[in-house]
């Protein structure tokens, strides 16, 4: 996962690590950490951005200054939904309210974890064992990062959604997301981190660099001409370390190109235009005088 909206680029609560202490980036997240759980349980590898982006992205079709849904909940009740993408299109069941002991137990037996919204806050755990001793469930839950054992009559639930068969074959994010994805020479990773953090590595606060600079509809990692001057990111970016050094010029300024001080506008063109036809002319005309000169005169003829 990648925090576009705060962390530092180094340091313990980097934005391409596992942060120690959990800041508001990471809240709201339960929805989309309780799937990829479910996902993984089936042997799929979908990260929680991937699952951000197939909501706030593709389906909703949101602006890339927000499709990765950073400190926005994912509505539990939209949950079978992305359960189901996240799945493969696997059939996802909806129960409302608490289901019996008996039926938690069938389910995991049959390798289908559980997800669950308590109700409180509608909050998301995940139910992948139980106990018969007691009749305790065993409860993943990713706001407190824990696991424990709850006894079934203890335990609070507004909805399960459960997968109808364990017949699954998991969706994982493509492998393309780790690639130069639009081929202008430039990992993603890098063009991510070009609009996220200023060239003196630290976080652009004021938000001046846009994923999407030529609002044409594509971020800069799938977009090999961010600014549409007509010059590849990697061809201004040269070194390919997402910041502008020396001697580069900026792939989110148009004005700013490999080109800029080769360029002629109109005006110019136009005044040499002028310039070339009135040289013409002249020229012309010295040409018609000296014609004149050489041409005999009566005078000169002899007889
Ligand atoms: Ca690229
Ligand atoms: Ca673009
Ligand atoms: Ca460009
Ligand atoms: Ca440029």
């Amino acid at each position: 996962m990648l925090c576009l909206e705060g962390c530092s680029l180094h340091g313990p609560n980097a934005w391409d690590v596992e942060h120690e202490n959990r800041s508001t980036h990471d809240s709201e997240r339960c929805l989309r950490a309780a799937i990829s759980m479910i996902n993984s349980y089936y042997g799929g590898h979908l990260s929680q951005d991937r699952i951000s982006y197939y909501m706030y992205g593709e389906y909703s079709k949101g602006s890339p200054e927000n499709d990765l849904g950073h400190g926005k909940g994912l509505l539990g009740l939209s949950g079978a939904y992305i359960l189901r993408w996240a799945l493969n299109n696997a059939s996802i069941q909806r129960l409302d309210g608490k289901p019996g002991f008996d039926e938690i137990t069938y389910w995991i037996d049959s390798n289908r974890p559980i997800m669950r919204d308590h109700g409180e806050n509608h909050m998301i755990t995940v139910i992948d064992g139980y106990d018969t001793q007691g009749q305790m469930v065993h409860v993943i839950d990713p706001l407190t990062a824990t696991e424990s054992k709850i006894p079934y009559e203890d335990l609070d639930v507004f909805v399960v959604w459960v997968p109808i068969s364990d017949n699954i074959t998991a969706r994982s994010d493509e492998p393309t997301i780790w690639m130069d994805t639009d081929g202008d020479g430039i990992d993603d990773k890098t063009e991510i981190r070009s609009y996220t953090f200023l060239s003196d590595d630290t976080f652009d606060p004021r938000d001046t660099r846009k994923p999407d600079a030529d609002g044409d509809g594509l971020r800069a990692e799938l977009d090999p001409d961010s600014d549409n001057d007509g010059f590849a990111d990697g061809l201004e970016e040269v070194n390919h370390n997402g910041k502008i050094d020396p001697g580069e010029t900026d792939p989110f300024d148009p004005s700013d190109n490999p080109n800029k001080d080769k360029t002629i506008n109109i005006r110019d063109i136009a005044i040499i235009a002028i310039i070339a036809t009135t040289a013409t002319i002249t020229i012309t005309a010295i040409a018609y005088k000296l014609k004149q000169k050489r041409k005999p005169t009566r005078k000169h003829i002899s007889r």
